[in-house]
């Protein structure tokens, strides 16, 4: 039988590596794409092992939409569907909050109402985010930690959590939550300060600018690698049961730690290029996030590959590359 799976934000960091894990498992992928008057697929169209596979279909549509996603749900009846798509930037979520409250909490619920009338035995995977524990620094935080949270983006995410139980509970549906930690790549998106970071020094070591203009270096991140964290997505999927499920890696750093490391690999003095600009502090702030996976380890058999170095290695040097 052919296995069908919907992603939502496919054209994000997660989305392409999520997409590539089932088309190597022999999934057709459906993926929603937002078209505007340019295209943005860029992120996907230079992935060529994801563009050219025939077992790749794009649809219009929007999350906010509700009328797009329930015409894809219905045309292709997938088993499995995967919402990745958000506003995902906390920073922009204090410049545009009823945007991100919009798209990160109606769009989730659109699509749990589709399913719930399309065919309820769907099974649907929820991207919750570490971003909801905000202020409680009780660490390692699991599953069964305070939420608090200090941001648009985190409250419409937080929204989405409950929903996804809500339904689970309500109608026994197979909705399922994964609470992810920061996770990054080569392919996440340049505002965010692991990327910022990478693309900066390799700019600079190559001569290309002389500055970086960084917000809050103290705060402390549980970063892990996105190809990592789109198997656990999968893997919990896989359960009889649904359920919500934290991946982290177990370890935490300061953006100041991420950075002296990145400037060091690439032979480069932080106090010569790095300038602190008030305008990237955040009205809030998330002031440490450290998980536990333990549970995930114990019944999603799931563990991290790639450590803080490794990562922050690969970044750089994927951005060294690109920069000419
Ligand atoms: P990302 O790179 O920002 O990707 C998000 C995608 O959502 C983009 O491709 C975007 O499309 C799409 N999108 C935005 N609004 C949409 C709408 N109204 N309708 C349809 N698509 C829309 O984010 P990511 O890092 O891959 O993260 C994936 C998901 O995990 C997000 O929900 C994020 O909030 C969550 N999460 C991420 C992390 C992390 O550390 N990366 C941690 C926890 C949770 P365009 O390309 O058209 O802009
Ligand atoms: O890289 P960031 O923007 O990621 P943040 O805010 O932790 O959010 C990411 O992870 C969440 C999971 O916990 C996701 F849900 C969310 O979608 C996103 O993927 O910022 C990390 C830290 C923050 O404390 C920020 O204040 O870095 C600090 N920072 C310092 N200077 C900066 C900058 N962040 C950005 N983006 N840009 C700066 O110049």
């Amino acid at each position: 039988m052919e296995k069908i799976a919907f992603i939502t934000g496919i054209n994000g960091q997660d989305g392409s590596y999520l997409a590539e894990l089932l088309l190597s498992k022999d999934y057709t992928v459906v993926g929603l794409i937002r078209r505007t008057v340019t295209s943005n697929i860029h992120k996907l169209e230079n992935l060529q092992s994801i563009i050219d596979n025939p077992r790749l279909i794009l649809e219009e549509g929007d999350v906010c939409d509700f009328s797009s996603i329930f015409n894809i749900i219905k045309r292709y009846r997938p088993i499995e569907v995967y919402n990745l798509a958000a506003q995902s930037h906390v920073g922009t979520s204090f410049k545009s909050p009823s945007a991100t409250l919009e798209i990160n909490s109606t769009g989730c619920l659109n699509i749990l109402e589709c399913i719930r009338n399309i065919d309820n035995k769907i099974r649907f995977y929820q991207a919750s985010t570490s971003e909801m524990f905000g202020d409680n620094i009780i660490c390692p935080q699991n599953e069964n930690s305070d939420f608090s949270p200090v941001s648009p983006y985190a409250c419409a995410k937080l929204a989405s959590h409950y929903l996804v139980k809500t339904y689970r509970k309500s109608y026994d549906m197979h909705t399922s939550s994964g609470i992810l930690f920061n996770h990054e790549s080569p392919r996440r998106g340049e505002r965010f300060v692991t990327r910022k970071i990478t693309k900066a020094a390799a700019r600079i070591k190559k001569g290309l600018q002389s500055e970086l203009r960084l917000g809050n270096l103290e705060a402390q991140r549980d970063w892990g690698y996105a190809g990592d964290y789109v198997k656990a997505m999968w893997l919990m999927l896989q359960q009889d049961q649904a359920d919500d499920y934290v991946i982290a890696t177990g370890k935490t750093h300061s953006v100041q730690q991420f950075l002296e490391y990145v400037f060091d690999y690439a032979g480069l003095s932080v106090e010569d290029h790095v300038i602190i600009d008030p305008k990237f502090y955040r009205p809030c702030e998330v002031p440490k996030l450290w998980g536990s996976y333990d549970k995930a380890k114990r019944i999603l058999n799931w563990e991290p590959d790639v450590s803080f170095k490794e990562l922050a290695i690969m970044m750089y040097e994927s951005d060294y590359e690109r920069e000419n």
